[in-house]
Formats: structure tokens, sequence, C-alpha cells
């Protein structure tokens, strides 16, 4: 790509960046994107957050997904190329690689060029037998240069529940999308963490040490380096809550005062306690999961669930 080109591409994502700041902070509830916790401090902060006590998806995919991976293996056909949405660190592919020498190509797609980089560099190292084929792609939107049909078998891989950052009708339709670009020759292992005791997930996404906290606020101060704004990071306070009635937890930073902020020539007003909702994350029921992949084109044909049912992998196969 020429300069002019990836300088066009830089513009139009800050655009974008930019555009969605001001949609959502002139909303009555006011909210902002959870991708756009990841630049490259915030992709530092999730990898710490995964190492905290209280966050257990991570360390429970990752001994499920040990387990998972040899039985996948039978699924899956040589010459498969493995596509992973998401793939920040490219932890969790290891397993994946070393159960199935069949996979010869990886496609790790990610937001955060920071994050994607030295992870395709280890990959690389660590496999030089596997072609790596980086993506760097909000995989919410439609990738045009994914091109899947010269493969003879298809692997979608989208681990850590990422799945439960959509509402259910943007999982559906994420579910959907993703159909299309895998093809027809897909199967997709998506992980999801389910519901259980409040008290666990309260937990999870308010850690003692407060790295949950600082990877909240990292959007804040995002906005005010890439964008001009000029939030004042210790007038808002980190909240988590489990929403019941939605079966997902909420994170959201809370004004501690009255007061204005501005980004760029905008102003926003904020009352005391109100809050800027940042991020949802959707816990699943074996059941209702099955129904979300039946309403988006795909079967779920096989699922692992690890002890206490904490955590489940969960195999589709396209119908
Ligand atoms: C990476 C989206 C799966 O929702 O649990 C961790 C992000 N947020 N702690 C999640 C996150 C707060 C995480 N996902």
């Amino acid at each position: 790509m020429s300069s002019a080109a990836l300088s066009d591409l830089a513009t139009s994502s800050r655009n974008d960046f930019l555009d969605d700041v001001l949609a959502g902070l002139s909303q009555s509830q006011k909210s902002l994107s959870p991708k756009y916790f990841y630049d490259e401090a915030g992709s530092d902060l999730f990898e710490a957050i995964c190492l905290t006590p209280e966050y257990y998806p991570t360390r429970t995919e990752t001994a499920l997904l040990a387990h998972v991976a040899p039985a996948l293996s039978a699924w899956v056909q040589s010459g498969c190329v493995l596509v992973e949405f998401g793939s920040g660190a490219s932890d969790k592919t290891r397993l994946l690689l070393d159960a199935m020498p069949q996979i010869t190509t990886y496609m790790p797609i990610d937001i955060s060029a920071g994050a994607l980089e030295p992870a395709v560099d280890r990959i690389k190292d660590a496999y030089p037998g596997v072609t790596v084929v980086p993506v760097e792609a909000d995989f919410t939107q439609p990738i045009a240069t994914l091109d899947l049909a010269t493969y003879p078998a298809v692997l979608g891989f989208f681990p850590g529940s990422t799945i439960g950052n959509f509402t259910p009708a943007e999982a559906a339709a994420f579910l959907k999308a993703a159909r299309a670009m895998l093809g027809p020759k897909a199967l997709f292992l998506v992980g999801a963490d389910l519901v259980k005791d409040p008290a666990i997930l309260v937990a999870a996404y308010d850690d003692a040490a407060g790295v949950t906290a600082a990877f909240n606020l990292n959007v804040l101060k995002r906005i005010n380096t890439e964008l001009g704004g000029d939030f004042d990071l210790a007038q808002f306070a980190h909240r988590a809550r489990w929403n019941a009635s939605d079966a997902r937890m909420e994170m959201h930073l809370e004004s501690l005062r009255d007061q204005i902020v501005h980004v760029g020539h905008h102003a926003f007003a904020f009352r005391k306690g109100e809050t800027i909702h940042t991020e949802n994350s959707h816990k699943f029921t074996v059941k209702g999961f099955g129904a979300l992949a039946l309403a988006s084109g795909w079967t779920l044909v096989e699922q692992w669930l690890a002890p206490d049912d904490a955590f489940a992998a969960f195999l589709l196969e396209r119908f």
C-alpha cells in the first residue's frame, strides 16, 4: 500500500472513532463501543486482566481448549485455513496448531496492529510450517480482503467469549456475516462464558488490583490523546454491574461530580452519578447458545464444558 493510501486509512479510522465517540456521548445513556479499548496500551491491559486471580475466563477456556483441540482434530481436513476473529496475543491458537498439523494457514484478524504484529512474529517462529496471513481489521465490519475459496477446509475460531460483547441481535448478525465470510466448507469454534453466580462475575470485572478499572479508563485516555479530549480521569470511576434481566455484565464509567467535558469543539455535560456504558459481556446457557446459532445458519454439532460449567466451547457447522 502507498503511504498516501496508508495515511488515508489512518484518517478514516480516526474519523470513525471520532464519529462514534460524538454519537455515543450524545445519547441519553452515554455509551462507547468496547472495540475502542484496544489500542496498544489497552491490549496490554487486557493481557494483564487475564493474569488477575479474579478473571477466570481466559485460564478456564485455555484449559478447556487443551481437551477440545485433540477431539476437534477428527473434524478437520488437511490443508485447512484457521481464521481467528480478534486474535490478540494468539496464545490460545497454539493449542489448536499443536493438535492439528492439518492446519497449514493461519489468518489472525485483529483491530490492534500493536497486538497483531508481535503475535504474528511469535507464531511464525514457533510454527515455521504454517503460512501466516495477518489481517488488520475491525471484524464487526465486512472484510473484503478475506478470500477463502481456494482452501480445502476452513475453521473459524472466535474464543474468549468476545461474542458476549454483542447484543443478541448483533451476535446473530455477526454469526450470519461469519457464515458468509467463512464459506460453504466452514466449521466454527466459538468460546462462550456461561451464566453463573453473580458474585463470581462481578469480581471478574472488578479485580482488587484495579487492572480492569485501568482498562476501562484507558478509553478516556485515548479520547484525550487521539481526539483532543479533556477528560479528567480522576473524576470518573470504574463500575461493574450484573444485569440479570439481560444476563450480562456491564462496565460503566461513573462521573464523580457535575462536570463539562470537551472532545474537540464539542462539549458534553455530566451529572454526578451519570455513567458512560462502555461494555456488555453477555453470559450464555447451552440452550440459549444453540438457539442463537440455529437462528444464524449454524448447527451446534458438539459442545465441551469446563468444570462447574464455568465456560463452553461450541462447535458449529453450516447448514
Ligand atoms: C475480551 C470481550 C471477552 O468481555 O470478558 C475483560 C473483555 N472486559 N474485562 C470480556 C473484558 C473486562 C472481555 N472480552
